[in-house]
């Protein structure tokens, strides 16, 4: 790693004043502790940005909570006055006065982020007014890197967390902490949740020092650190001949080994575990359920207030699904849902936005939702393992706002996906939203700089659900590229429909997959790693789709009416997600009048079209933004070109093959 790292979105260059000096120059906080390391790194990070932005060192002083001066009073407010929940704040400016109330050290921080926001976007802050609490509980980046450095489907570099089975605490670890808390990020999981090889378990002895000083570092800005456990820790760390979570040795093991970590790391926020799942241990094995094994753990750290997150990716990837009925679709809810209020207060069970795996278009988990008596967390994915490696452009928030405001019908009113997830439904506080993220070691953090705009946006929505996929880019594109009103448009133009580019020249309909094995990039139609039984997409000469019907495998009837009767018939089941639950013949007519044949024809040459265009709005920035940004995204948008063109030719012509049917524009088909 040579040179220096970018600082992203807090660059602090040198901004139009836009009357906001003022506001900076003289700073009183009433009622917080300057000590506290929450609030002297909000004070540093003040004093840089307001330094690097307007050129103005801002005195500091503690001061009366009725400010007359001019300049920011920071004061300490009880929790709910105002509305000011916790890790909220308000912002309000009036007569030269700009008043940040928080009624905790967090909501302070996110506070002070936000001034630095409105300052780096040359707005003004003479015209805030604003209250701002987190809409979900815990706001979690999940790590999936591995001691050795590597990053399981990391495409930016090596990780910055680990080198030679070591962990690196530098000045990049804190820049990192900066970031994500200026963006609200409030957890944050530091190892894959494939957890192997017992000689690097993060929780053994000999890593204690180094992770007790991350967490510290974290906790800091407001973070609270969070480690992937091996389910059989018991066995490969312990040298029990076991791992059974209702066994009194192993319960025993783990009492002792809880207490050795929490006690020297107690800033510890508790445990993410990926259990019974491509090959990673967990209870099954033992005849007991994923609520024997999760409950056990959590009674354990319940006492240090640690919680176990537990993920639903549960499934059986050597299934024989010959007999058609065999669906991996359906595994998350059928070991989850029977178990539902069984799991215990300080237990979260973490569950992937759509049942298979981070492809371009799922529907949603029927899992979110269909548990009613237990906490929830959403898991998404920002890094591209299925959307083009940040290699290809495909901002990702349009994806989530949807699967946010998916209503599942689990209570008459507060049944969304956003209102599962931040604990409305229930009333319950453990609960919120995960990300497995895009970092590495590049200097750029994300490989393409365009695929920042998903590190940042996942966590923007993630503290405020309701901002919109295009309010996110106003404030990244400003804050990371240029403030040009010019820039801006222009980028939005290329990030905001590119999702549907992706899903254009890939897989359509909902259908999924088609992409090389194991590594995941790249077109091959047949190619589901776990298809020996048959082709995933289930094509033949005369169709193609999952038929997930009640006819089928029975996956529809897993969602509340009227979700279940919605997807369960072709005529009722949204067009983008037909070949996911129903199998249809290529000459089934869409809604615009096209058969399937011919929209899968028509997508994937307007596909590669829209990427030419994307090309072309990002060639016409050239000599607008920085050069080294300008030169290396368009590099990337050169593979992004030659890979839609792949996608669009291998699937137009197995399709073609398959089917007999010609394009009605006889466009080559090669
Ligand atoms: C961390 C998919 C990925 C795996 C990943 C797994 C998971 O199968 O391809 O790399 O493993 O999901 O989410 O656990």
């Amino acid at each position: 790693m040579n040179g220096k790292w970018s600082q992203l979105w807090l660059k602090y260059d040198s901004k139009k004043e836009c009357g906001n000096a003022a506001f900076l120059q003289a700073v009183t906080i009433c009622g917080f502790d300057e000590n506290h390391a929450v609030v002297k790194n909000a004070i540093e990070e003040l004093k840089m940005g307001a330094q690097g932005m307007l050129g103005v060192a801002p005195s500091i002083s503690a001061g009366g909570c009725e400010s007359d001066k001019n300049g920011l009073a920071i004061v300490k407010v009880a929790k709910q006055e105002e509305n000011i929940l916790e890790e909220g704040y308000s912002l309000e400016a009036k007569d030269g006065t700009l008043t940040l109330k928080a009624c905790d050290e967090k909501g302070l921080l996110y506070g002070i982020f936000h001034v630095l926001r409105v300052v780096s976007m040359e707005k003004s802050l003479a015209e805030v007014n604003i209250l701002c609490n987190p809409s979900n509980p815990l706001r979690m980046y999940n790590h999936w890197d591995n001691m050795d450095g590597s990053i399981e489907r990391g495409y930016s570099g090596l990780s910055f967390f680990y080198e030679n089975n070591e962990i690196i605490i530098n000045e990049r670890t804190k820049d990192y902490a900066r970031l994500i808390a200026s963006v609200g990020i409030n957890g944050v999981v530091i190892n894959n949740v494939n957890v192997k090889q017992a000689a690097t378990y993060l929780i053994d002895k000999r890593y204690f020092q180094e992770v007790c000083r991350l967490a510290t570092l974290f906790a800091g800005y407001g973070i609270k650190l969070f480690l992937s456990l091996n389910y059989a820790a018991t066995i490969e760390l312990g040298g029990l001949d076991s791992a059974d979570p209702l066994e009194p040795k192993v319960i025993a093991w783990w009492q002792g080994k809880m207490k050795e970590v929490f006690e020297t790391i107690p800033n510890l926020g508790g445990f993410l575990v990926k259990a019974d799942s491509e090959g990673r241990p967990g209870p099954f094995t033992y005849g007991r359920t994923q609520a024997d094994g999760a409950n056990m753990l959590a009674d354990i750290v319940k006492p240090y207030g640690g919680i176990i997150i537990w993920r639903c990716f549960v499934y059986n990837c050597t299934q024989d699904w010959r007999d058609y009925k065999t669906d991996r679709a359906r595994a998350g809810y059928d070991n989850f849902i029977k178990m539902d209020g069984d799991y215990h207060e300080n237990v979260i069970l973490q569950i992937k936005n759509g049942p298979m795996d981070f492809q371009i278009r799922e529907p949603i988990s029927p899992l979110l939702g269909g548990l009613k008596k237990t906490n929830q967390m959403l898991e998404v994915q920002v890094a591209q393992e299925y959307t083009g490696h940040q290699i290809d452009v495909c901002y990702l928030i349009p994806m989530f706002k949807e699967i946010l405001n998916f209503k599942t019908y689990c209570k008459e009113t507060q049944d969304t996906v956003a209102d599962v997830i931040s604990g409305r439904t229930m009333g319950n506080k453990n609960a919120g939203i995960a990300a497995v993220i895009n970092t590495g070691n590049d200097l750029n953090w994300t490989g393409n700089e365009l695929a920042a705009a998903n590190l940042y946006g996942f966590a923007r929505l993630a503290y405020n659900t309701d901002l919109s996929a295009e309010e996110i880019l106003d404030e990244w594109i400003p804050q990371s590229i240029s403030t040009s009103s010019q820039v801006i448009e222009k980028i939005k133009r290329i990030l905001l429909p590119s999702r549907v580019v992706y899903e254009n020249y890939t897989s359509p309909l909902g259908i999924g997959w088609m992409v090389t094995p194991h590594e995941h990039y790249g077109c091959s139609v047949d190619g589901y790693e776990y298809s020996r039984w048959g082709t995933y997409h289930r094509a033949d000469h005369l169709g193609i789709g999952v038929d997930r019907s009640e006819n089928g495998t029975g996956y529809a009837l897993q969602y509340h009416e009227p979700n279940a009767s919605m997807y369960n018939h072709m005529e009722t089941c949204p067009e983008e997600l037909l070949l996911f639950f129903h199998h249809v013949p290529y000459t089934y007519v869409l809604k615009s009048n096209k058969t399937v044949i011919q929209h899968i024809y028509d997508s994937h040459f307007e596909g590669v079209e829209q990427v030419e265009e994307m090309i072309a709005t990002w060639e016409s920035l050239k000599g607008s933004i920085e050069d080294s940004v300008f030169e290396s995204v368009k590099a990337r948008f050169g593979r992004q070109l030659y890979n839609a063109k792949e996608w669009r030719d291998q699937v137009n012509s197995y399709f073609y093959r398959k089917s007999g049917i010609a394009d009605e524009k006889n466009r080559p088909i090669y």
